[in-house]
């Protein structure tokens, strides 16, 4: 059975450029409800943690340094059939191949300051949000 809840963050590039309440904005009129919500700041090593599962590829290290290099807002949200329809809300990874109305395809600058994170499985999700939350069943 399809979890109820997902993770995500507005990533650097998108809060930076003030987009965090237009984004936030997206997400509950496609009918997520915030569960869990703060402004924070990963350290370079935070990062690396956060992406150890990618620590083999190519890109890893930019993707620390981009995803440390200024704020982000991570949330938890709940909706029926979360994780995959938060995935189809935010789009491809690489935002020239975004679905038109996307998250991404309207806020991504490029394939790493990609916009925002979704996680891609009920298990991620829930790893993900304890991530930078305490005590999640609770919320
Ligand atoms: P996802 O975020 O759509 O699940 P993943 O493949 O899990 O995509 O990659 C994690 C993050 O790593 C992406 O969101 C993006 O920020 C970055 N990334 C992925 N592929 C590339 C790449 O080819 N070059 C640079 N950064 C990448
Ligand atoms: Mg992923």
């Amino acid at each position: 059975m399809p979890s109820n809840r997902t993770f995500t963050m507005i990533k650097p590039d998108a809060v930076g450029a003030g987009n965090t309440g237009a984004i936030t904005k997206m997400i509950e009129e496609a009918g997520f409800k915030i569960i869990a919500m703060k402004l924070t700041r990963l350290s370079r090593e935070r990062a690396g943690q956060f992406y150890a599962v990618h620590r083999e590829r190519p890109f890893y290290g930019e993707l620390c340094e981009y995803m440390s290099s200024g704020p982000i807002v991570p949330m938890i949200l709940e909706k029926d059939n979360a994780v995959e329809d938060f995935r189809t809300l935010i789009g491809a990874t690489n935002p020239q191949e975004a679905a038109e109305g996307t998250i991404r395809k309207l806020f991504a600058e490029s394939i790493s300051a990609n916009a925002i994170h979704g996680s891609d499985s009920d298990e991620n999700a829930r790893i993900e949000g304890s991530f930078f939350f305490s005590q999640t069943e609770q919320y």
